[in-house]
């Protein structure tokens, strides 16, 4: 990462300055619609509903309410593309899991995700937010096991980390480690909270350099 950074030409301060480019939202690609035409690299945000997907991109960016935050799950319903200052893209994901939809309406929510997912040239890594209270759960490790099928390439993210002690997130991080010795698709595991901004500098550099690879 550090390499790809510095090939670049590009210190620290400058993949901060990145982040603080003019961020617009884009396009707001709901079910059955079309996605934006390709033409700058992305960075897509996935993981359960509520695990803090909106709130982590609106941290990396600086911003306190370009990417909607609720406190009830289930806000991102459509995919969201945000264009940062014309260099890369930021594309946030409805989330799973969450129960108060529809099965008809879940499945239809998640085979728009996986049409974007397996249709995506410009996609150049998924970070898969997993709540650091919680760990993987069995629809998370399903998701990792389709993106190494589609041979993407994936950045844990792990979230709410503020809610921890030290030594818990110690442990989550050994734990976390352990599994992407398990699996391969795993590239990174990043801790971060949105709240306090936990992690923000670190997952910025990963996203970065995803962007230029
Ligand atoms: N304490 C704490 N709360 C957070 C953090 N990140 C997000 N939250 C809270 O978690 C809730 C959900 O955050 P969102 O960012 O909307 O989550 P999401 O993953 O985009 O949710 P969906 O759009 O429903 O998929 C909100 O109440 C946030 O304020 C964090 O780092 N720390
Ligand atoms: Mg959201």
């Amino acid at each position: 990462m550090h390499d790809t950074l510095a090939n670049a030409g590009m210190s620290p301060k400058d993949v901060e300055r990145a982040f603080r480019q003019e961020a617009q939202h884009v396009f707001a690609a709901s079910p059955g619609g079309a996605f934006p035409p390709e033409s700058l690299p992305e960075v897509a945000f996935a993981g359960r509903s509520n695990v803090g997907k909106s709130s982590l991109i609106n941290a990396l960016l600086g911003r306190k309410k370009l990417a909607r935050i609720s406190g009830t799950p289930g806000a991102t319903r459509a995919v969201h593309f945000y264009d940062i200052g014309h260099r890369f893209c930021l594309v946030d994901l409805p989330g799973y899991g969450y129960a108060k939809l529809s099965k008809e309406e879940s499945a239809r929510i998640a085979g728009w995700v996986e049409a974007y997912l397996s249709s995506r040239r410009s996609l150049r890594l998924v970070c898969l937010l997993i709540d650091s209270r919680h760990g993987l759960k069995d629809h998370d490790r399903a998701l990792l096991h389709h993106l190494a099928e589609l041979g993407l390439e994936v950045q844990v993210v792990l979230t709410k980390a503020d809610k921890l002690h030290p030594t818990q997130q110690k442990a989550i991080m050994a734990q976390m480690h352990d599994e992407m010795q398990k699996m391969p698709a795993i590239a990174g595991v990043t801790l971060t909270a949105s709240e306090g901004l936990l992690g923000i500098e670190e997952l910025q550099m990963r996203v970065m350099s995803a962007t230029l690879s």
